[in-house]
């Protein structure tokens, strides 16, 4: 923001910020058009963890509240702006010793079934996502309850060797998956 020093400051900043609010929404993809709905949604994604090292970034990382107490599933996103490939290789929490990855796939039968997996791979200039229905991270034996509003601590491993800790908030299952949004598709 900028500092404004004259006795009309208030004035000022109003219009500073309104200015800013037209930019955001220029700029916003929703282009003003959002439902409540989705302005509610956009509020949580904001609120989602993110972390980054000289290579890889990390973010749209959370929590649905989970269903099971002991029982949590996260998911993210994850940019390789390295030339050469990588993969997720590990995880770890702060709230239980037993973080592993996970695959989603439908069987024959058309059941959703989840198996654990060695790595999520990262393309070399390219991204990985972990969303419902595939690629997550399973948390179990958690420590606690966890409830929205609580957050924690996920040490990311890479085949590279980065790690990357990013912050995970618990969120309401209804926060949205964005998978009706459209937005990051490419
Ligand atoms: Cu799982």
């Amino acid at each position: 923001m900028p500092r404004v020093r004259t006795p009309r400051g208030h004035r000022r900043l109003g219009a500073a910020s309104a200015a800013l609010t037209a930019l955001l929404l220029a700029t916003g993809c929703g282009g003003g058009q959002d439902t409540e709905q989705d302005a509610r949604t956009e509020a949580w994604e904001e609120r989602r963890g993110h972390a980054e090292t000289a290579h890889l970034r990390v973010w749209d990382a959370w929590m649905p509240e989970p269903a099971n107490p002991e029982v949590g599933a996260v998911y993210l996103r994850v940019a390789n702006h390295a030339e050469t490939d990588d993969a997720l290789t590990s995880v770890s929490t702060d709230v239980s010793d037993d973080a592993e990855i996970h695959d989603t796939e439908t069987t024959d039968s058309g059941a959703a079934v989840m198996r654990r997996v060695e790595r999520v791979p990262v393309p070399a200039q390219g991204e990985a996502e972990l969303a419902p229905g595939g690629y997550h991270v399973m948390v179990n034996d958690l420590a606690h309850p966890l409830e929205v509003g609580d957050e924690f601590t996920l040490t990311l491993t890479f085949a590279s060797e980065e790690e990357v800790a990013v912050t995970v908030p618990v969120q309401p299952m209804t926060a949205g998956h964005g998978e009706d949004s459209g937005h990051d598709h490419h």
